[in-house]
C-alpha cells in the first residue's frame, strides 16, 4: 500500500497556531511527548542510554488520555493511543444520545487545557480569505451571535469498517461510531460571515490544539475542511455544550465543530482556528487515502492510485436498531423492535424484514426534531413459527436512496458502509 501524503504546505504548523492560542499548554503538553527527547527536554531520563531503539516511550499521554475515558459507560474501547471507542448498538436507544455513550475518534492527544477543563483565554481565530480576520474570545460568541441548540448526528466516515471483505486498515469499527446529541453553540455560517468571506474562498481548513502522537509540538494530527458552500449552510454549528453540559475533555472541550451529514472528521475537536483557504485544504489526513473514496467503482482488493480517489463528502442513509440487543429469545410470535434511522437530509421510509430480505413492512417512522437530527422508528414483527429469525431494517432517504443488505462499494479504508443492520431473534 502507497504511503499517505500527509502535506501540510502553507499549513499553519503548530508554531503558527501556538501563536493564535494564548492557552499555554505548550510547557505541560511536553510532558505527553513520547520521544525521549521531549521527555528529556522535561526531566531527566537516568537510564535513557539502555532505552531499546525499537520502542517509543510510553509516556504520560496515554493514562491521561484513558482518564478523560473513564466516564463512559458500556463503549468498547478499539485503541488507547490515540482512544478510540464505539458504542454497541443496545446502547444507543436513548433518543437523544448522552455524553457518556457517545463514541470516541481521536487522532492524536487529548490536549492539556481539555484535561484540565480549563477554557481560560481560549480564542477561536477565523482568517485567511476573510475581508476581516476576527479572533473570537468563547464571551464573543456566547454574545456576538445567535445561540442555537441542535440535535445533530455526528458519524465516522469509517463506521461499519469492520464488516467489508477484504478487510481495511483502520479503527475496525462495527455500527457504533455515530450518536446523536444536542449541541448548543453558534452556526458556523453567521461566524464566517461576520469575517465576510471573500469570493476567492473555496474550503476551510480546521485547526485545533490537540497534539500529535510523536509529541512533535510542530505537527497536527488532523486537520480536516469542508468546501465553502457546504460551511455556509445554516446547520453547521461551532459547539461548546453537548445536552446542555460543557463538552467533555475528550471530546474537544472547550470549542468544536459540528458539521452533519459529512464524515464527523469535518467536526473538529478542540478548535482554535478556521482557516479559509482559496484552495482545497491538504492538511493531514485530506490527502492520499484518508477519507477518500476510489473516483469510480473498484473490485474488493483493488490497489487504486492515489490521483484516483476523491474526497469523501456526504454520509449514506442508513440505520440502527437500538432495542431489543441482539441475540434475544422471545417466547410469543411477536417481537417490539426500536431504533434511529439518518441520512444526509431526511428518511423517507424505514422498512422491517423478519425473512432475510424475502418481504418487508413499513416501520412507523417519526420526523427528525430539526435537520439533522436522527429520526426513530419502531414496528412489531410476527413471526409464523418457532426457529431461528434475523430481524432487518432498512432505511431509504427523500430522495431514494436506500441501504444495501451486504457492504456497499468496496473502497482501500473502507468508508460509508451502509449496510442495513440487523439482530438474531430466537422464536420459541
Ligand atoms: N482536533 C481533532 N478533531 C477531531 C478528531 C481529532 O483527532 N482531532 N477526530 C475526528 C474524527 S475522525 C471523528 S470521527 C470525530 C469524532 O468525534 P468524537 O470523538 O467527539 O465522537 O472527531 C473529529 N474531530
Ligand atoms: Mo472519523
Amino acid at each position: 500500500m502507497k504511503a499517505e501524503t500527509e502535506k501540510t504546505s502553507e499549513l499553519g504548523t503548530r508554531q503558527v497556531n501556538a501563536d493564535l492560542t494564548p492557552v499555554d499548554h505548550t510547557r505541560r503538553g511536553l510532558l505527553k511527548a513520547t520521544t525521549l527527547a521531549g521527555i528529556g527536554s522535561v526531566m531527566s531520563i537516568p537510564f535513557a542510554k539502555f532505552f531499546p531503539e525499537s520502542l517509543s516511550p510510553i509516556g504520560f499521554a496515554n493514562a491521561s488520555d484513558m482518564a478523560a475515558y473513564e466516564f463512559k459507560d458500556g463503549l468498547t474501547l478499539l485503541n488507547d493511543r490515540p482512544v478510540n471507542a464505539e458504542t454497541p448498538a443496545h446502547l444507543l436507544d436513548d433518543k437523544v444520545t448522552p455524553a457518556n455513550r457517545l463514541f470516541i475518534r481521536n487522532n492524536g492527544g487529548v490536549p492539556q487545557h481539555a484535561l484540565d477543563m480549563n477554557a481560560e483565554g481560549w480564542t477561536l481565530t477565523v482568517d485567511g480569505e476573510v475581508n476581516n480576520a476576527l479572533t473570537l474570545s468563547m464571551d464573543d460568541l456566547k454574545n456576538r451571535f445567535e445561540v442555537v441548540e441542535r440535535q445533530l448526528i455526528l458519524e465516522c466516515g469509517g463506521n461499519g469498517r469492520s464488516f467489508f471483505q477484504p478487510g481495511a486498515s483502520g479503527n475496525q469499527w462495527s455500527t457504533g461510531a455515530i450518536g446523536c446529541p444536542m449541541w448548543t453553540g453558534v452556526r458556523l455560517r453567521d461566524v464566517l460571515e461576520a469575517a465576510g468571506v471573500k469570493s476567492s474562498a473555496v474550503y476551510t481548513a480546521h485547526i485545533g490544539a490537540d497534539p500529535h502522537l510523536s509529541g512533535d509540538p510542530n505537527k497536527l494530527p488532523i486537520s480536516r475542511g469542508i468546501p465553502i458552500e457546504k460551511a455556509l449552510e445554516a446547520d453547521a454549528l461551532i459547539a461548546w455544550e453537548i445536552n446542555g453540559e460543557p463538552l467533555p475533555a475528550i471530546h474537544g472541550f472547550p470549542l468544536r465543530l459540528v458539521v452533519p451529514g459529512y464524515p464527523a472528521s469535518a467536526s473538529h475537536k478542540w478548535l482554535n482556528r478556521i482557516w479559509i483557504r482559496d484552495q482545497v485544504h491538504d492538511g493531514p489526513k485530506m490527502g492520499g487515502y484518508s477519507y477518500r473514496m476510489p473516483a469510480y467503482p473498484v473490485a474488493p482488493g483493488t490497489e487504486v492510485p492515489t490521483e484516483d480517489m476523491e474526497i469523501m463528502t456526504t454520509m449514506p442513509v442508513k440505520s440502527l436498531i437500538t432495542n431489543p440487543i441482539t441475540g434475544t429469545m422471545v417466547n410469543g410470535r411477536t417481537l417490539d423492535i426500536r431504533g434511529h434511522a439518518w441520512a444526509d437530509g431526511e428518511v423517507a421510509a424505514m422498512h422491517v424484514s423478519h425473512d432475510f430480505g424475502q418481504t418487508w413492512q413499513e416501520a412507523n417512522l417519526e420526523k427528525p426534531r430539526n435537520r439533522y437530527a436522527w429520526q426513530h422508528f419502531n414496528a412489531t414483527v410476527s413471526f409464523p413459527m418457532k426457529g431461528y429469525y434475523e430481524v432487518w431494517v432498512r432505511a431509504t432517504d427523500t430522495e431514494g436512496r436506500t441501504q444495501p443488505v451486504t457492504t456497499p462499494g468496496w473502497n482501500p479504508r473502507g468508508y460509508g458502509n451502509n449496510m442495513i443492520h440487523r439482530i438474531a431473534v430466537g422464536v420459541s
